[in-house]
């Protein structure tokens, strides 16, 4: 199997920094955490930013301070979010991808999220990937139900996007598919060919999930985004989840890649941000 591709999704937009002391939501904590978790096995990191209140900000200015923090401390693959938080504008999301990054991720429909709802129309898609393509950034396709494998399709006809692409299957968020192995099999099997894909088990379900995909040669997402804990009742540290994963692939015979291994793998060509907005 190809060794595996581990993302830390170290922030997120719903955790708040009185849920855990972590939370790493300044640039300069982010720049610290990319290198602990680089050290514990990551290969990618997705990236939010908040203001230093932690309130969610998507603006471009603390996107361009949190790329420069991580990449001062390390050589990670640098994802940012096109989701956002629930209530920002397609425009706000989208406004980040001037700043080049190597990825960033393209939510493929819209989605129950807890109470809210999670919008992500056609014409919201459509928007954000053209200005992936103006600025250059490889998606990774955000999958929180089956039918947003279908929406996927659907862009690649109207020649929006291309296949194969690496996918991340977001399961256990209340509102989208059930994080069980079965849901995870059928998204597998639904993929088109020669897709990557990776799982990023929400809550409790992050241990199990990252276990299935080590087994099955999928790609593994953790991250105090989607899990606060490292056991019940015991707040973990993103590095400390990162370097559980590596652990269990290194057990199942699996070596952690590292970040050029995984631009290999996925067919990435590493650029430098443009961090001076024209
Ligand atoms: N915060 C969620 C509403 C992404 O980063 O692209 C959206 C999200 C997905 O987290
Ligand atoms: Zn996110």
């Amino acid at each position: 199997m190809d060794p595996l591709i581990v993302t830390c999704a170290p922030v997120g937009a719903e955790v708040t920094p009185e849920q855990t002391p972590y939370l790493p939501y300044t640039p300069s904590l982010l720049g610290e955490t990319a290198r602990a978790i680089r050290e514990a096995g990551a290969s990618i990191v997705h990236v939010h930013c908040r203001n230093d209140d932690g309130t969610n900000t998507h603006s471009v200015e603390r996107f361009g301070q949190a790329y420069q923090a991580i990449r001062e401390q390390s050589d990670l693959i640098v994802q940012f979010s096109t989701g956002g938080a629930i209530g920002m504008t397609p425009e706000e999301r989208a406004s980040v991808l001037q700043l080049r990054p190597e990825m960033a991720t393209l939510t493929c429909g819209s989605v129950n999220f807890g109470d809210d709802i999670f919008e992500n129309s056609f014409p919201i898609m459509r928007g954000i990937l053209k200005k992936m393509r103006e600025f250059d950034v490889r998606p990774e396709l955000e999958i929180f139900d089956k039918g947003h494998l279908a929406n996927a399709r659907r862009l690649a006809r109207e020649r929006l996007l291309s296949f194969p692409q690496h996918v991340d299957f977001v399961l256990g968020v209340p509102g989208g598919m059930e994080a069980t192995v079965q849901n995870l099999c059928d998204l597998v099997d639904d993929l088109p060919a020669g897709c990557t894909w990776s799982v990023a088990g929400i809550g409790r379900a992050q241990l199990p999930m990252a276990m299935a995909a080590i087994a099955m040669g999928g790609h593994v997402r953790v991250g105090l985004e989607d899990n606060l804990y490292y056991s019940r009742g015991r707040l973990a540290r993103n590095e400390e989840l990162v370097a559980r994963v590596a652990r269990l692939a290194a057990e199942a015979g699996r070596s952690v890649a590292t970040p050029d291994q995984a631009r290999a793998l996925l067919g990435l060509a590493r650029g430098e941000p443009v961090l001076e907005v024209q």
